[in-house]
């Protein structure tokens, strides 16, 4: 038996579980029922030291308010939504606006936020976690009933597969993601600006003020955000430059090239990551606030300790630009996929 499942907690008269997944090799995955949230990736440094190489709460109910989504599945739709106004069918929806003046991360009760019902599985190479939940016409005012399943695929070989399914019984919008905060220093050890970083994207989503897309398209050459070339983080990431006074560092889309790559290496513990995604961008956000909660190492992490690499549709920003890319026809099915890979340098 490669899994265990112990109940964590509770909210709303609803158990929280948490199923461990951990191989003979060491590699080591623990995913909640509530907001499917990742609260373990264990994997080895260069001297084989098993470590956490994600961001996690010490305190379990911590994640009932998770105010930085740690760990998190993101939905309906993942970042802001401007002014939280949308028109699906000549028909005018006002999202709820939990972010200030737009909507964030699905709303207040987003899918981050929920228990879902998990069946799990267990394979010779493999354990699969299929989370489901409905997501009933009008919550969060989004039109539709929604069915979403999230499938976790974990490999021996230190892989997890994300794959993410919804079908509508009205045309609305889903534009799903992850939110875990990475860090392979393991235990939160170092700044994510020490890590290197390579993605091939040529160019960004302008935000504005306000951090929503005001739909122009900023080309990356010669700017911070160029990471065509493995760059270090921390190189560019106070630079002054306007789009990184805005996100206070980086917390900007990431327009994919054809390959879908993203690339993130730790020098001193020799770890390393790729994801790949069917999707056309990447948040990658900075963790550029400072975070009260404590985690698994006993107190707050300080700012850039984690680096969160949210791939989805392009967000909805100022006159509903890309709006379109979040659009879900009642007789089509959404389908995300995004596989992480982890790795040591030998
Ligand atoms: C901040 O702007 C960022 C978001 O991108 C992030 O998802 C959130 O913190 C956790 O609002």
């Amino acid at each position: 038996m490669k899994y265990k499942k112990s109940i964590v907690g509770s909210l709303n008269n609803e158990e929280i579980v948490a199923y461990n997944i951990k191989f003979k090799n060491g590699f080591e995955v623990e995913i909640l029922n509530l907001g499917g949230v990742i609260t373990k990736i264990i994997t080895p440094d260069k001297d084989n030291n098993l470590e956490n190489i994600v961001l996690a709460y010490e305190y379990i109910n911590d994640y009932i308010e998770n105010p930085y989504y740690y760990g998190a599945i993101i939905g309906r739709t993942s970042g802001r939504i401007n002014e939280g106004k949308i028109i699906i069918d000549e028909n005018e929806y006002e999202l709820n606006k939990n972010y200030g003046l737009h909507q964030g991360h699905g709303g207040d009760k987003g899918f981050s936020h929920r228990i879902w019902k998990v069946e799990i599985e267990e394979n010779d190479n493999c354990v699969t976690l299929n989370l489901n939940t409905l997501s009933k016409d009008m919550e969060e005012n989004y039109p539709g009933n929604l069915n979403v399943s999230v499938i976790f695929n974990i490999y021996e070989d230190y892989k997890i597969e994300e794959i993410y399914r919804a079908k509508s019984d009205k045309n609305t919008l889903v534009n799903m993601t992850n939110h875990t905060y990475f860090n392979l220093s393991g235990n939160i050890k170092e700044p994510v600006t020490d890590s290197y970083l390579q993605l091939d994207s040529d160019y960004i989503l302008e935000l504005n003020e306000t951090c929503v897309p005001t739909g122009e398209k900023i080309d990356v050459t010669k700017t911070p955000f160029d990471f065509r070339k493995l760059k270090l983080i921390g190189r560019d990431i106070d630079e002054n430059h306007e789009q990184i006074r805005i996100g206070n560092g980086y917390d900007h889309a990431f327009l994919l090239n054809n390959d879908k790559n993203i690339y993130l290496e730790d020098k001193k513990s020799k770890r390393n990551m790729t994801i790949e995604t069917n999707q056309d961008c990447v948040v990658v956000y900075t963790m550029n606030w400072e975070h009260e909660k404590i985690t698994y190492t006993g107190e707050a992490p300080h700012i850039r300790h984690g680096i969160c690499f949210e791939t989805q549709a392009q967000p909805i920003g100022e006159n509903m630009c890309f709006m379109e890319n979040s659009i879900l026809n009642k007789d089509k099915e959404y389908i995300q996929k995004t596989v992480y890979k982890f790795s040591t340098i030998k």
